[in-house]
């Protein structure tokens, strides 16, 4: 996502200057509006539907697994708000639990009795945080993270993969520079190269120049901050003993692992790729699904690690609304029926059904596609061969990726409009939105192949 967006030139949609002659009117008019108030009309780039070259939708609302823009249009939500939304929209229970919270007030400032069941709840759930702390967004867990384990080895420089994203802090914005396991570069303007330099990209998937980047930097990384299952290039798994090589390497070198599990904590398990694949971190961000959908994430880990955060130790970290109440209690709600453990079973049977029918659906279509997925989390690629790390991603057929966009869209399926991201499925898709979708895809399948 970062080196997408990092060679994109600036999103100028006809209709960001007002151009009406396209897609759904209101949503036109909403979009030409915004854009006098807001950079490109929205508060979050990929919302801009720049990665698919179409108007973006604007929207009314949404229920369980369907989302509905404002010109009326229904559509079955693969989205899900970029992750979080594992019940479905509006879910009775965690709207009750939001209600019910916000009649008590909405902000104290205060710690409140839900953010240590909060708390209890994802310490048991993933064993490798015996310490955490609650705060409002991934980008956030991801900076605190990073600060602690810079204080916590006295290091300065990190290693990143290409391809993962893991927010827009300044460290993070970064591309991998010209050589190999070399220094990175800014993927941003107003990131300063020097801060740029301190960090290490190397290709996901490949424990060679992992292994490299360590003899090179022998001593000298802080931190390897990685999401533990790609999903910011499309879905990319790691390979048989990557993330144990990761681990080895890291221990070797007394270099804090870092696992993003932003998007895979509760999504791939309960316990996130730490339970799935059976490697601990010694950080762990957590974001989207433990919010409920409201915004709080989570930076937590090792008590020794931990610990140095103040007011307990010396390294700073603040925000006016951590562990704001109407957010926990979305969260416990969410995480409380999660913790049932019978819906991943559920959202596994779906999510490989889909995978099948889109497999079918591209065959009979006579269209390559590569499709990618761990449990209810999932991208089809336009390519006949394996997608391993970024450069693969970058050589799939990212203009039969539009066009299948589109076509399913226009057939009432919402797919995330960008190649570069990820397919999700929630508790509440039904089999007859999962037939819908691979009827739709029958026909969109011929559509991205230009017939
Ligand atoms: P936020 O700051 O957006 O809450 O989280 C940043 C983040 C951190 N780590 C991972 C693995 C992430 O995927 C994200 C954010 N994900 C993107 C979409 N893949 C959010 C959507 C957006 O940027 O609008």
């Amino acid at each position: 996502m970062v080196e997408y967006w990092a060679r994109r030139p600036p999103v100028t949609h006809p209709s960001m200057t007002g151009c009406t002659h396209m897609g759904n009117q209101n949503s036109l008019d909403a979009f030409s509006e915004a854009c006098r108030y807001m950079p490109g009309g929205v508060n979050s780039p990929v919302r801009a539907f720049g990665g698919v070259d179409r108007p973006p939708l604007w929207i009314a609302g949404a229920k369980g697994s369907k989302i509905f823009d404002i010109d009326g249009n229904e559509y079955i939500d693969y989205v899900g708000s970029w992750g979080p939304m594992i019940l479905g929209h509006a879910h009775p229970a965690v709207l009750a639990a939001v209600h019910q919270a916000a009649d008590q007030g909405t902000s104290f400032g205060a710690p409140t009795r839900a953010e240590t069941e909060l708390a209890a709840r994802i310490t048991g759930a993933f064993r490798s945080i015996e310490k955490l702390r609650l705060l409002c967004s991934g980008t956030e867990a991801v900076m605190t993270a990073l600060r602690l384990a810079r204080a916590y080895t006295g290091r300065d420089k990190i290693v990143k993969m290409a391809g993962c994203y893991h927010g827009h802090s300044d460290s993070l914005l970064v591309v991998a520079g010209s050589g190999l396991a070399e220094q990175g570069t800014a993927a941003s303007p107003g990131v300063p190269e020097a801060l740029a330099q301190l960090t290490v990209v190397v290709p996901y998937n490949d424990k060679e120049l992992l292994t490299q980047a360590f003899a090179k930097h022998a001593g000298e990384i802080a931190a390897v901050l990685v999401e533990p299952v790609a999903a910011n290039m499309g879905v990319v798994l790691p390979e048989p003993g990557y993330l144990e090589t990761i681990r080895r390497l890291c221990d070797e070198q007394g270099t804090v692992l870092i696992f993003d599990e932003v998007i895979t904590g509760f999504r791939v398990a309960f316990g996130g790729a730490q339970e799935r694949y059976g490697v601990q971190a010694d950080l762990t961000c957590l974001g989207k699904i433990v919010g409920g959908g409201l915004p709080l994430a989570v930076c937590g880990g090792r008590a020794d690690i931990m610990d140095q955060l103040a007011p307990l130790g010396r390294v700073y970290q603040a925000g006016t609304l951590s562990g704001n109440p109407i957010a926990t209690a979305a969260a416990i709600a969410t995480l409380d029926i999660l913790a049932e453990g019978r819906g991943y079973r559920e959202l596994e049977s779906a999510a490989a059904n889909l995978e099948i029918g889109l497999a079918e659906a591209a065959a009979d279509a006579g269209v390559s596609v590569t499709i990618n997925r761990v449990g209810s989390l999932m991208s089809c690629f336009f390519t006949d061969r394996p997608v391993r790390n970024f450069e693969d991603v970058r050589a799939t057929d990212i203009a039969a990726f539009k066009r299948f966009f589109a076509a399913m869209l226009d057939r009432g399926i919402y797919l995330a409009p960008s190649a570069y991201e990820a397919m999700f499925l929630s508790l509440a898709h039904t089999k007859q939105d999962i037939d819908k979708t691979l009827e739709a895809a029958r026909a969109s399948f011929k559509m991205a192949a230009g017939r």
